[in-house]
């Protein structure tokens, strides 16, 4: 009896996982199991040797099962110290530095140039960048022989042969959003469209997509004096600090007159800084809207007239950031950019253009 305790005791102690010790269960206690038929011999014994067996058959049964029980929660114990030894986690380890993106100063600047006109009342006007000749040159004045369309070294999309439609155009400016609008919503209006636009054009202050902010306020008495005001208050804004216009006389075939706008600087120490100073830089395109851009826009201009500027984004966000070469805003390398010190946006993009 003793070696058969020691022989089952001794397996069950050295089964190394659940299946094995399944197995000797059933080899033990199972209905053909060592222990079980030795139980069944009981019946053959007399009564005296019965007396002695039967007690301790019965204890060493008791005994194996309770030694699969605890030889089984052992090998759960010894599973799960391993799981814990590979699964560990060293909660004070430094955390992995985060990868911060930037903000483009282009896209930061149509945000403020946008939220400044916006506190003036106007309203944000979008387009195609794909536009037919006619929005982006005839209904501007701008006719077929008229020099201003080579002039803007335009990109012209390619037709399939044995199509005769005009080509349509990589914009050239953002004036076609205005003609849009015009013809949607009428007059009065009071509305700026930022945008890209193309032309093939490169250089250090020329890029072939550039970015472009026009505005176009039309009542039935808006004059250059409302002109003046508004591109005073955008530029003293824009800079922090209060800055004077210049106007000068100057062509542009979709308004009458037209004006070239200054605002005042200085150019000592080789930098250029904006509001102070004598000198003056050259920074937009203005005018009364042609009575023919405005037919071309369905306004009556015997009712309605008023005024429209455009401006280069890229250029105002140069100077107020002192970025020195226009090529940098698009080029891959964005080391530059930590150097002005543009970091992750902090407010949420009113525009989602650019
Ligand atoms: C420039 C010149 C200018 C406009 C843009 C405009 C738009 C409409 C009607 C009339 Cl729909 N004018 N835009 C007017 C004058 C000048 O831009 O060289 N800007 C950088």
């Amino acid at each position: 009896m003793n070696e058969l305790r020691s022989s089952w005791i001794g397996r069950i102690g050295d089964a190394s996982d659940e299946a094995t010790l399944e197995e000797l269960r059933v080899a033990a206690l199972g209905k053909k199991g060592e222990i079980s038929l030795k139980m069944r011999e009981l019946g053959k014994m007399t009564p005296e040797e019965r007396q002695v067996a039967g007690p301790a058959l019965n204890a060493l049964k008791d005994e194996v099962n309770a030694a699969i029980t605890a030889k089984k929660a052992g090998l759960a114990d010894a599973a799960l110290d391993e799981r814990l030894k590979a699964e560990w986690l060293d909660v004070t380890l430094p955390a992995r530095p985060q990868r911060v993106g930037t903000i483009h100063p282009v896209s930061q600047v149509m945000e403020e140039v946008t939220a400044i006109f916006a506190d003036m009342g106007f309203s944000v006007a979008e387009g195609p960048q794909i536009e037919t000749d006619f929005y982006n040159f005839d209904a501007l004045n701008i006719p077929g022989h008229h020099p201003a369309r080579a002039e803007m070294d335009t990109f012209y999309t390619h037709r399939a042969e044995g199509d005769d439609r005009p080509p349509h155009v990589l914009r050239t400016h953002t004036s076609p959003v205005q003609i849009r609008h015009m013809e949607k919503h009428g007059a009065p209006c009071r509305i700026i469209a930022p945008g890209r636009v193309y032309r093939a054009d490169y250089d250090q202050t020329h890029t072939p997509m550039f970015h472009q902010v026009e505005g176009l306020v039309l009542g039935r008495d808006i004059s250059m004096a409302n002109l003046k005001w508004v591109l005073e208050e955008f530029y003293s804004a824009f800079f922090g600090t209060k800055v004077k216009t210049r106007f000068r006389a100057s062509h542009f075939p979709f308004v009458e007159p037209g004006a070239e706008v200054d605002i005042q600087c200085s150019f000592e120490g080789g930098t250029v800084k904006v509001g102070e100073g004598d000198d003056w830089l050259e920074i937009l395109g203005s005018g009364m809207v042609h009575p023919k851009v405005l037919e071309a826009g369905g306004i009556d201009p015997a009712e309605f007239q008023g005024f429209a500027f455009g401006m280069g984004i890229d250029r105002i966000a140069m100077l107020k950031y002192g970025i020195p070469d226009l090529r940098d805003f698009f080029n891959s390398d964005l080391r530059w950019l930590k150097h002005y010190g543009f970091g992750a946006l902090e407010v949420p993009t009113i525009h989602a253009g650019v």
